[in-house]
């Protein structure tokens, strides 16, 4: 199934927002879901990534309110969530308003007096597919930031933001993530990915060149839902740090090739095949970077194929499907395939020439028709700018 471009556009979010809560928005915002190019798993191991932000927006509007009751909300949900600035508290916060709704909290722990701020309704509608691996979270995250911070004269720049953002999605929605996805559609430009030092939070962006180079990124959603508030993602995050911790640094940034052999008798097993992934992925978010610049975007292809094959075999949260997805791209013609966000389902990014797209999509379809998998959704996606007003 070939995914047809999502619409959610002003007009939409005006006509909506005027639906829901009987008046105009004072303005509206937007955030872009990511795709992680490369650097799987590094962010809260203080590593690098590589992801870009995509064309695939979180659109929201916004009024502020007399009182100090915040409102949300969204296409995803009939009713509405509302809550008075005084009350909120992650513990008070459930579902999918826990997003929006733990960033207002998360500003407050960032300096904002919620006690003294105004509420505001809030209309959230996205392109971005839920539960993709493609950071529909992030989005309506980084869309909620921005607005508030505007509208609340708040002055915070956007790493802080990125920080809000996480911080809402740790303690509000209970998924101990890392800082890549609020950084991706925080900092993302047109064309462009950025390559974050998630230590220092330095940001680079850089050029792609997909375009000249006649690439197309494709993504294969496989339709397998994963969840990062759920057990996987915390259990990786915990042996990265049980590494860490028994080689004697303080996060696994600062292990390198050279670390391995004294890592592969200290560590059991697991625990070094964790700590593998997590070295040899930093290395190559450096060496995607360097060959990127160096020879252009059609000589990355076997370090996206390497990163796969350390995320299936060494940090183990691939999946059959993301695999067949992965190997399919690869046998019709892909330059190089990854899964790509913190896995246990979600999407495949494949780095493919303009003209194999669609051979490459039906071979996909096949190999999943097949297989007797759920029909996979299939598009491509562009380096977009990062969050914005947009009226
Ligand atoms: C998810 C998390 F939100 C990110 O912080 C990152 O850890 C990613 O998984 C894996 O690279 O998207």
């Amino acid at each position: 199934m070939t995914a047809s471009r999502p619409t959610v556009t002003a007009a939409t979010i005006r006509a909506e927002f005027a639906a829901r809560f009987g008046r105009e928005p004072r303005g509206l915002w937007s955030a872009p879901g990511r795709v992680n190019l490369i650097g799987e798993h590094t962010d809260y191991n203080d590593g690098y990534v590589f992801p870009f932000a995509i064309n695939r927006r979180t659109l929201i509007g916004l009024a502020l309110r007399d009182d100090n009751v915040l409102r949300v909300a969204s296409s995803h949900a009939a009713e509405s969530v509302e809550i008075s600035l005084d009350d909120l508290a992650p513990e008070k916060l459930a579902d999918w308003s826990a997003y929006p709704l733990g960033v207002a909290w998360a500003l407050g722990q960032f300096g904002a007096r919620l006690g003294s701020l105004p509420g505001a309704d809030i209309y959230i509608d996205s392109e971005v597919p839920i539960g993709a691996g493609l950071s529909s979270s992030a989005a309506i995250e980084c869309a909620v930031a921005v607005a508030l911070n505007d509208v609340w004269h708040l002055d915070l720049d956007r790493r802080t933001l990125a920080k809000v953002g996480q911080l809402a999605e740790n303690r509000a929605v209970g998924a101990p993530t890392g800082i890549m996805d609020q950084s991706a559609s925080l900092l993302g430009e047109a064309d462009a990915g950025v390559f974050l030092d998630c230590r220092t939070l330095d940001a680079d962006v850089i050029p792609l060149g997909f375009d000249a180079a006649g690439l197309e990124l494709l993504i294969i959603d496989t339709r397998v839902s994963h969840s990062h508030a759920t057990g996987g993602y915390a259990a990786r995050r915990a042996s990265c740090e049980a590494g860490a911790a028994a080689m004697g640094v303080p996060a696994l940034r600062d292990l390198h090739d050279r670390d391995l052999a004294k890592a592969a008798e200290l560590l059991d097993d697991e625990t070094f095949r964790r700590v593998r992934h997590v070295v040899t992925e930093n290395q190559r978010v450096l060496d995607t970077v360097r060959t990127l610049r160096e020879h252009g975007p059609r000589a990355i292809g076997a370090l996206l194929d390497a990163s796969h094959v350390s995320m299936r075999d060494d940090f183990e949260i691939s999946c059959a499907e993301l695999d067949l997805a992965v190997e399919t791209a690869k046998a019709a013609g892909a330059i190089g395939a990854r899964m790509t966000g913190g896995g246990f389902g979600g999407a495949a990014i494949a780095l493919v020439p303009h003209e194999l797209v669609t051979p490459i999509s039906a071979a996909v379809e096949q190999a999943f028709a097949d297989a007797g998998y759920t029909a996979p959704t299939l598009f491509t996606v562009r380096a977009a700018a990062g969050a914005t007003r947009e009226l």
